[in-house]
Order: structure tokens, then C-alpha cells, then sequence
């Protein structure tokens, strides 16, 4: 767990380390953060789960480092053990493919190079133990399938200097929209709504609300950060029109009603939608919720895991606004945290969190999925705006949302049954 002094680990790239057992992937983990945060034992099948490092490595910086059980672990099913590897490669960076000095390319190998290409992530090889055996057969047949090889031993330390040095090069995290920089200009006046409800943590703000405002400061704009009861006396004190107003999407309708229509509004899940995954896409999504039936299932994704209140946003109010507008129950499962079912093809719609916890590879990866199922997708801001009746607003701001939400033949108007609390 990040303290408050770090960076996110939804901001980290993620590096995630296959290969057979005993290899020396959690030897290369402890190698690479040069001190021990990896379980070691000369027994094969040591680390069972995966297990995810925050660190610091120069010169990348901060990443999260994924040390996963062995490719050749009998101890899991195999099916599951696939499941989990496919989890872990949809939150990945980069693979590392680790091997052994003397080992030679088999089927393990051979299936996470074939992961490996289905999640999109890049890839190197690190031959290990070249203190104890030969590389160099290893190596021509690395080469010959294209894969970039570096050479080392996490016991002497000899070659972990340059793959250290090296993994950046191979590091393409896709860099995404920024949050709100591209909407604001410097000493534009940007006014943030907040609610307290009984979701928010004690004594703090969450992290799209820190993040935004952080992106609001860097740009030089000025922030004025308010509950939706002072929104209106806000408004009325600022000398200027506001260039933007963000509030959170469950106060969507009220925070709508007080804001002149010349002022643009959005909300941070829309923010959240476009900055981690694809904004157009969770607005074509919307197509799906008109057609639910009653009966019908639907998947709601929470990247993160926090404790549930009464008035949960993804367990208790989506459901329920769902519910109103079908006219009847639904069969509604959660994917929370990490898990994400691999077989999508029975759900009618997935509705996934801002995913403010997870790096933009997951989101973007989870869409992937998700499209290759046929199943649509709409995140929880896109979604609750929808449902108030205020999307067009919202996505005003987005030209691009803003066209596909135009070509869609959907009715425009909330419906008995939701209202904004
Ligand atoms: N000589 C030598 N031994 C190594 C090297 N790297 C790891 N080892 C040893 O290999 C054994 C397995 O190392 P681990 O790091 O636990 O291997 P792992 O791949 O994480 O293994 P599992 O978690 O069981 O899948 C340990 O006894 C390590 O000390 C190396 O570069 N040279
Ligand atoms: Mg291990």
C-alpha cells in the first residue's frame, strides 16, 4: 500500500515477471529494487499468487513490480492458473519473461509469449543464472523469434546495472488524455463540487478529486473547491464566469440546475472516462441500456476494493437506478478489485468504475475484452449522467463524445424513478 507521500500505484507503469518456476523471478524482483521484497527459497513453487511491489528504480522511477507464481506450477488448475496470468498481463506495461541459463524455449514459455501478444504488452526476455550456466543456445533462439534478451545473475548482480538502465527503452506506457489541462488555460477559474455523503473517507479528498485539482494547479488556473450547499454562494462570490464546473456525478442534477448553462459542466467520473479508458465507447454503451429487459445480467466492474457504505454508488444506487429504468430486478454480479471473469459473453452490459485506482492499460485492456465478447460498456459517470438527464451537458466539453452521443437514437430524458441522492 502507497503512503500518501507516493505515487499511486495507478500511476505506476506495471511490470509483471513470467516464467517457469524457480527460475529467479523474486531473486530478479529483490535484484532489480536492490533489497529484499521478495520471498526466495530454493524450493520451486515458492510464490503462489502474484504479488505486487511498489518501488523506486532508478532511472525509471516509480513502478510496480508483479512477481507471479511459476508458468509450470501444477499446484494450480490449470485453467486458473491461465485466469491469473491473464488478470495480471491485462494490468501490464511490460513482460518480463524470465528463464534460466541451460533451459531451453518450451510450451510454458511458448504460451506467455502468446499472452503476452493477445494483452498487447511488450516484451523482453532476462536470462538468469548465467553465473551457474551456458545462455548462449537461449539466446539464438530468443533472438531468432525477435525477443530482446539481456543477460544476468540476481545472485552476483552481474548485468541487472544494464537491464535496470535498459527497461525504460522498452517501457511504452501509452500516455492518455490529460484530466482537465486540455479545458483550462491559465487563470481560468475552475470550481470543484464535492460532496461529503457518507462514501467519502474521514478527513480527506479521494484521488480523482486530489488529482484533478492538482492538474487544475499545474496549469495555473484558479480552484475554488465547494460542497454542492455552498456551490450557489460560490457562484455568487467569484467575480468571474467560471471556465469549468466539476462535481461528482451523484450530485450531477442538482449541481446541473445551479449552474448557469453558460458555464460548462462536467464530472470527474467523465473526466475519469476519457483520461483511463474511451469516452466514446461508454457513451455508445448507453445503446445497451435502453434494450435491457428485466431478467436480463449485468457485470459491474470496481477496480478498487473499498469497504461498501449503505448508499454504495456501484452496489446499491447504479443497481437500483438500473433497476427503475428497466422496470423490474435484474441479475446483477460485481467484479471487484483485480477480478474481471474472463467469459463475458453472457452479460447484457458491463458498467465499469472511473477506475481511478487502476492504470490506463487495465482500463484500456478490460475495453478490449469486453469488445471482443460483443458486450458493451459504459462507466459509472457516463452512466449516472445519462440517467439525470444531463449528459449532453456534460459532454460538451468532449467534441468527439458529443457526436457519437448525437448519433445515437436514444431517449434524452430521465425517467420516473431516478432521481439525483
Ligand atoms: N546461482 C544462482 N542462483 C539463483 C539466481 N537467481 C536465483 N537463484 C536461486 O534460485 C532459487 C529460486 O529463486 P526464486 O527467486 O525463489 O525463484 P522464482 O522463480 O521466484 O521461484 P518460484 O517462486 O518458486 O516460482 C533460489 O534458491 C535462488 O537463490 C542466480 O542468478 N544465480
Ligand atoms: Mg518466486
Amino acid at each position: 500500500m502507497a503512503t500518501l507521500s507516493q505515487t499511486p500505484s495507478a500511476e505506476r507503469p506495471h511490470i509483471v515477471l513470467l516464467g517457469r518456476r524457480n527460475v529467479g523471478k523474486s531473486s530478479l524482483i529483490n535484484a532489480l529494487a536492490g533489497q529484499r521484497v521478495a520471498l526466495v527459497s530454493e524450493v520451486p513453487g515458492t510464490t503462489t499468487d502474484p504479488v505486487s511491489k511498489a518501488m523506486e528504480i532508478a532511472p525509471i522511477g516509480p513502478v510496480v513490480l508483479v512477481d507471479t507464481a511459476g508458468l509450470d506450477d501444477e499446484g494450480y488448475l490449470g485453467g486458473l492458473r491461465v485466469d491469473r496470468t491473464k488478470q495480471v498481463l491485462a494490468t501490464a506495461d511490460l513482460g518480463l519473461l524470465v528463464l534460466e541459463a541451460g533451459q531451453s524455449l518450451g510450451p510454458h514459455e511458448e504460451e506467455a509469449l502468446a499472452l503476452l501478444r493477445q494483452f498487447e504488452v511488450p516484451v523482453i526476455a532476462v536470462v538468469n543464472k548465467i553465473d551457474l550456466g551456458d545462455p548462449s543456445s537461449l539466446v539464438a533462439e530468443l533472438e531468432r523469434r525477435g525477443v530482446p534478451v539481456y543477460l544476468v545473475s540476481s545472485i552476483t548482480g552481474q548485468g541487472i546495472v544494464e537491464l535496470r538502465q535498459s527497461l525504460h527503452r522498452h517501457l511504452v506506457t501509452e500516455q492518455g488524455p490529460p484530466l482537465v489541462a486540455d479545458l483550462i488555460e491559465a487563470k481560468d477559474l475552475v470550481v470543484l463540487v464535492v460532496p461529503l455523503d457518507l462514501g467519502a473517507p474521514k478527513g480527506r479528498l479521494i484521488l480523482p478529486q486530489v488529482q484533478v485539482l492538482r492538474e487544475c494547479l499545474d496549469q495555473e488556473a484558479v480552484a475554488v473547491v465547494v460542497k454542492e450547499t455552498e456551490l450557489t454562494l460560490a457562484l455568487q462570490s467569484l467575480r468571474r464566469k467560471p471556465k469549468l464546473v466539476v462535481t461528482d456525478s451523484q450530485v450531477v442534477m442538482k449541481v446541473a440546475a445551479d449552474v448557469p448553462s453558460d458555464i460548462r459542466l462536467t464530472t470527474f467520473s467523465i473526466l475519469y472516462a476519457r483520461y483511463k479508458g474511451d469516452l466514446p465507447t461508454f457513451v455508445r454503451g448507453l445503446k445497451a441500456v435502453e434494450s435491457l429487459r428485466p431478467g436480463d445480467k449485468i457485470l459491474i466492474a470496481e477496480a478498487c476494493t473499498h469497504h461498501p457504505s449503505p448508499d454504495d454508488i456501484g452496489r446499491v444506487k447504479i443497481p437500483n437506478w438500473l433497476r427503475a429504468r428497466v422496470g423490474g430486478d435484474l441479475r446483477i454480479e460485481m467484479a471487484v478489485g483485480k477480478d474481471f471473469p474472463a467469459d463475458l459473453q453472457s452479460y447484457r452490459l458491463v458498467v465499469h468504475c472511473g477506475g481511478c485506482m487502476v492504470t490506463r492499460k487495465t482500463v484500456r485492456s478490460r475495453l478490449r475484452q469486453v469488445a471482443e465478447a460483443g458486450v458493451p460498456v459504459v462507466n459509472y459517470g457516463v452512466l449516472i449522467s445519462y440517467l439525470h438527464g444531463v449528459l449532453p451537458r456534460a459532454l460538451e466539453p468532449f467534441p468527439e463524445a458529443l457526436a457519437e452521443w448525437e448519433s445515437l437514437p436514444l431517449r434524452k430524458r430521465p425517467v420516473e424513478g431516478v432521481r439525483n441522492s
